[in-house]
């Protein structure tokens, strides 16, 4: 073996599975669109993906953490072994929320998971009730642990770096209780879910608990014998910047899960934050104004990502000069009598500019200039060496595209020129508008400042010529 071994970043695999249960028929219940977002798995989700950011695993190991609800996408056991699999068996598997019902389903995912030894961390309501409810291991919860999963009781809050460390080293113990220290809610991680899982949902909801816990002591009820007796809130801080998190990605709407609500001690500076970001609801923009012109996205829009926003952005320059349209132009005006020259540099400098240069035509010019040490602040001078061969390929490569598109444009120009003296050009465009059409063509009636200008024509028109 070579003494210089390269030292190859790892990457944990975290998978995060919401279960779903089976209908009487045995088949798992699960749609193309969920109605309520699972918000067990977007505080899990969460919590994993800050402890990937804090690199809980070291700086040489990427932690990946995916997450799945079975009410709304398929689990593929399989891909998922395969998947652990490829990373040398570096990962885990977290089964998550799994209330009482969702248990059998939940062990008959952990089964092929474990026969293929990847570590499974079953947590949620029913474990941590059941731990804190009964006195001896329910008939369940021992079989998960016989087949080597482990249970975990309480709230990750706090607690997931440990999880995943025990699990990147193969030292998982059976179970983990913590409900007798239920974590404080303020500053942790604030439930959310990538867009991917978001979209499943219809509306596309995104669920937050806005604190956990009830100070009554109803006999029937299990929450306090799990989340406690105590009200533990978020901060109308946290819910404001979580709210605002999901607003950037187009997420409008939010299913509060809290059992009583009313009874959390920060509900009304809550909804006191609520009702002041809907009246300010205001457009967050770009602070960036050198962004403000014609070509980036700089505010949100209502139905648009930015990226369908710039999408659509491209698609109405290419819908606009198309090759069809680019000709009919020169048609109209070879049937004028404009001239041809004229119109085909115009329609050359509207058409082009776009497509080469990436900018509004009335930002372009003949031969872009760039001078090496005129860069903006925050960007790296570039080298001589890397900056001159770049620009030299840009004005090489923009030129040859210009020339096409010039040589393309002039072909079709002669062309309509040649055809409109064999056989005159016409369309709807160029009919003149008899005075009967005054009175019915909806650009000339459909509003009062339209039928103002046809009325100003006529009066000028009988003025002048009688
Ligand atoms: C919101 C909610 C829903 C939502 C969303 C589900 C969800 N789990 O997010 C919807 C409307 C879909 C729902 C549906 C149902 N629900 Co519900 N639901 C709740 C409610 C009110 C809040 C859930 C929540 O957000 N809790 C807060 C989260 C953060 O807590 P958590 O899930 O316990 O997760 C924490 C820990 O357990 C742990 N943890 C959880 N998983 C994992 C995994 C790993 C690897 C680790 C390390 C840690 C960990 O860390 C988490 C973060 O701290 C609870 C009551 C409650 N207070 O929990 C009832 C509750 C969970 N639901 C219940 C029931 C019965 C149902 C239904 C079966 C009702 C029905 N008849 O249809 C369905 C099931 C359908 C389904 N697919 O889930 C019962 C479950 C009882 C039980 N014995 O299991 C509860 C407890 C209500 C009750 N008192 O009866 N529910
Ligand atoms: S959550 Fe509801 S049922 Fe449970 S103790 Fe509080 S008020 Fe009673």
């Amino acid at each position: 073996m070579s003494p210089a071994v390269t030292r190859v970043a790892r990457r944990f695999q975290f998978v995060l599975i919401k279960a779903s249960h089976y209908d009487d028929e045995g088949y798992v219940i699960q749609w193309w669109r969920a109605s309520i977002p699972s918000n067990s798995l977007a505080c899990v989700y969460t919590l994993a993906s800050d402890a990937a950011d804090r690199q809980v695993l070291g700086p040489d190991v990427h932690i990946d953490v995916t997450a799945i609800d079975e009410t709304c996408r398929r689990i593929k056991v399989a891909d998922i072994i395969a998947l652990i699999d490829r990373h040398d068996g570096f990962g885990m598997v977290g089964l998550v929320g799994v209330q009482s019902n969702q248990f059998p389903r939940a062990l008959d995912i952990a089964r092929p998971l474990r026969d293929a030894h990847i570590p499974v961390v079953i947590g949620g309501f029913d474990v941590s009730g059941l731990l804190a409810m009964l006195p001896e291991m329910p008939k369940d919860l021992q079989e998960a642990l016989n087949i080597g999963c482990t249970l975990f009781a309480g709230e990750a809050e706090r607690r997931i770096d440990g999880i995943i460390q025990d699990a990147a080293a193969r030292s998982l113990k059976p179970i983990y209780n913590f409900m007798n220290d239920l974590p404080s809610l303020e500053e942790v991680p604030l439930p959310y879910l990538p867009r991917d899982a978001v979209r499943r949902v219809f509306n596309h909801h995104a669920s937050f608990d806005a604190g956990r816990g009830c100070p009554f002591q109803c006999s029937f009820c299990t929450i306090i014998n799990v989340q406690g007796r105590k009200s533990r809130s978020r901060s109308p801080d946290a819910i404001e910047q979580l709210i605002r998190r999901h607003w950037v990605e187009g997420i409008r709407r939010f299913f509060i899960t809290d059992d009583n609500l009313a009874r959390n001690t920060e509900w009304e500076p809550i909804f006191d934050r609520l009702i002041l970001i809907r009246e300010r609801d205001g457009i967050e923009m770009d602070p960036d104004m050198n962004k403000h012109d014609l070509e980036h996205v700089t505010a949100h829009h209502a139905k648009m990502t930015r990226e369908e926003w710039e999408k659509a952005y491209e698609a109405a320059w290419a819908a606009y000069y198309t090759s069809e349209h680019k000709m009919t132009i020169l048609r109209r005006g070879a049937a004028t009598g404009m001239g041809t020259s004229r119109l085909l540099a115009v329609l050359f400098a509207f058409s082009a500019a776009h497509p080469v240069e990436k900018l509004h035509p009335l930002q372009t010019g003949a031969f872009r200039l760039k001078y090496r040490l005129d860069r903006r602040p925050g960007f790296p001078i570039e080298p001589i060496w890397f900056f001159y061969p770049k620009y030299f390929w840009e004005i090489v490569s923009k030129h040859a595209r210009l020339c096409k598109l010039w040589i393309e444009l002039d072909l079709m120009r002669r062309r309509a020129v040649r055809e409109q003296k064999i056989r005159p050009y016409t369309d709807l465009a160029l009919k003149p508008v008899t005075d009967g059409e005054n009175d019915t063509l909806e650009m000339f009636t459909h509003n009062a400042a339209a039928r103002h200008e046809v009325a100003h024509a006529r009066k000028v028109d009988a003025l002048t010529h009688g």
